[in-house]
């Protein structure tokens, strides 16, 4: 069985188009993927963000809303990957902006052994139609080259599109802290260290406007949450030898300190020399 994890956060206008692309897709590979659900996070959206979902909800893709109140996309993911039971999870974006053939690609993929499968807009064969204004293409560099010292070898730790193994998903996500954009980070940091087999796909990728990231508001929040997750991960390292129990509870890494909420000008500086970057 396969969960499909969509964060939502006022998406009444762009979730049921995609919604409604989900269940062609699902339906057409019914045989293949087995029983989807989809779980709609609704994270405190003020819109009409939970009625569409229901109102997509079919016999061949059911959908599920799970309320999350701490707003914050990685808070609303967590609370998607913890709420799942299936054997495969997925998240991906309320808009749509990943075409949905990676989850051929991925099943594939899981098929040869992967434990994560995520979704790259940066690979040779990626198909990336995007349309950035200036101020996030050069933050984007700016965040791409310290995420990288973080998860090297991932060239794209931001794309919305990734499936997990269930239970390996569900272990990792106890121990998320991040809550906002860069969530994405910590889950791969964690799941590294947990000892899983990453692969990263190529992905055909369309701009979809009304996005939720507000580089002006959200871009500070961003840099500072990943010089955080730097410090908390720093003992993490190097993924443990083997993979056969990792994903077990008592196994997990020890007790993290609470987030550090770090001013931006202070934390920019601080990631790049926690990774060696300044
Ligand atoms: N900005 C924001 N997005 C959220 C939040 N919670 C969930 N999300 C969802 O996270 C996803 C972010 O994707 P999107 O807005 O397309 O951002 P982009 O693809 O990075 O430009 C969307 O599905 C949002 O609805 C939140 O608290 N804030
Ligand atoms: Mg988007």
């Amino acid at each position: 069985m396969l969960h499909i994890v969509i964060p939502a956060y006022n998406e009444e206008l762009r979730l049921p188009r995609t919604l409604r692309a989900l269940r062609r897709f699902v339906a057409q590979r019914r045989s293949v993927l087995g029983e989807v659900e989809v779980l709609v996070v609704d994270n405190a959206s003020t819109d009409r963000t939970a009625e569409v979902a229901r109102e997509a909800a079919s016999p061949v893709m059911p959908v599920r809303v799970v309320e999350c109140l701490q707003r914050g996309k990685g808070a609303a993911v967590r609370a998607g990957l913890l709420a799942s039971d299936a054997d495969l999870v997925a998240f991906m974006d309320a808009d749509g902006a990943t075409d949905l053939t990676a989850l051929d690609e991925a099943w594939r993929r899981f098929q040869l052994g992967a434990d994560v499968v995520i979704g790259s807009r940066a690979l040779p064969d990626s198909v990336a139609d995007v349309r950035s204004c200036r101020t996030r293409t050069a933050g984007a560099a700016a965040y791409r080259r310290i995420a990288r010292r973080l998860v090297p070898g991932i060239a794209d730790t931001q794309c919305g599109f990734k499936v997990i193994r269930g239970a390996l998903a569900r272990a990792v996500a106890e121990d998320l802290s991040a809550r906002g954009f860069s969530f994405d980070v910590e889950l791969l940091v964690r799941l590294r260290a947990a000892g899983a087999r990453i692969v990263e796909i190529p992905v055909t990728w369309t701009d979809v406007p009304g996005s939720t990231f507000v580089p002006a508001r959200h871009g500070a929040g961003a840099f500072t949450e990943l010089a955080a997750i730097a410090w908390r991960t720093r003992g993490l390292g190097a993924p443990i030898a083997g993979r056969a129990t990792v994903w077990a509870r008592e196994q997990s890494p020890m007790p993290l300190p609470a987030p550090v909420a770090l001013p931006v000008a202070l934390a920019v500086p601080a990631a790049a020399s926690l990774l060696g970057e300044a």
